[in-house]
């Protein structure tokens, strides 16, 4: 399966169940997709979403704890692009009827304080950032009760769907602080550790597959690590992040 408009077609499947708020089954029941063919798919997912007129403003990667890795089925790094209209402020409410059956996670971000992977460029994403920050990511996989295999989740934008950042701090050493998300009545603890044994350890991933996939990052842009924890399902009240030392973020979930 290899054909553009197959590719254009599963992007479409993909962003109408987002548009719509409406699950989707895995494209691997039904096509054979290879990871360039899903990094392509995505490519294209996050075109139509330029197409309305959102900015992409960050990358993330996801499957760099064991955590995560075990409560998916997926044990290699993924990454996705994170746009504008994803984007919450700490403290917002969170309208829970965008989403089809969000799920939180608590996170490391940073940000890029120059354009990276350009033309060659070959400065590392590590050496190219100057701030650090708590942060939490909403997951909203478009496929049916969130199960993928890696292709599936690749093309569906590693189920990117929201994010807020707390307080940024200069750019340092964040490992081994203890992580705290709560929700509802729901808990999910653990270790900055948890993330590749060092966060930092995400940005040099992300290097690998942004010069495998020519995905080209700017100033300014955030990047998600990846969860510490598994991710917890994102129900109506306070959902709270805590990274010792960092700092806290926090968003509310509404119904409308
Ligand atoms: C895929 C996204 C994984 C992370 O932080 O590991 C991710 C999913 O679990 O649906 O964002
Ligand atoms: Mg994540």
């Amino acid at each position: 399966m290899s054909l553009p408009a197959e590719l254009d077609a599963l992007a479409h499947r993909l962003d109408q169940a987002q548009v719509h708020r409406t699950d989707t089954l895995s494209l691997a029941e039904e096509a054979d997709i290879d990871v360039d063919q899903a990094y392509a798919i995505q490519a294209l997912l996050v075109g139509l979403r330029e197409q309305r007129g959102e900015k992409v403003v960050g990358a993330k990667l996801g499957f760099t704890s064991k955590a995560k890795m075990a409560q998916m089925g997926v044990s290699e790094v993924i990454v996705g692009r994170l746009t504008d209209a994803m984007r919450f402020s700490d403290g917002d409410d969170v309208d829970l009827s965008r989403f089809i059956h969000p799920k939180i996670e608590p996170e490391v971000a940073y940000r890029l304080s120059r354009d990276v992977g350009n033309d060659g460029d070959t400065t590392s994403i590590a050496d190219s950032v100057d701030a650090v920050a708590p942060a939490v990511e909403i997951i909203d996989s478009r496929y049916r009760d969130f199960k993928f295999t890696y292709t599936d989740v690749v093309a569906d934008n590693t189920s990117a769907a929201g994010f807020a950042i707390g307080a940024w701090k200069p750019v340092q050493q964040v490992d081994n602080r203890a992580v705290r998300l709560s929700v509802g009545g729901n808990e999910a603890v653990g270790s900055t550790s948890a993330i590749l044994g060092d966060p930092v350890r995400a940005l040099h991933a992300l290097d690998r597959v942004c010069r495998q996939r020519r995905i080209t990052l700017r100033a300014g842009d955030v990047i998600l690590a990846g969860a510490a924890t598994a991710a917890l399902p994102l129900t109506p009240g306070i959902a709270h992040c805590e990274v010792a030392g960092l700092g806290t973020v926090t968003l509310k979930g509404v119904r409308s």
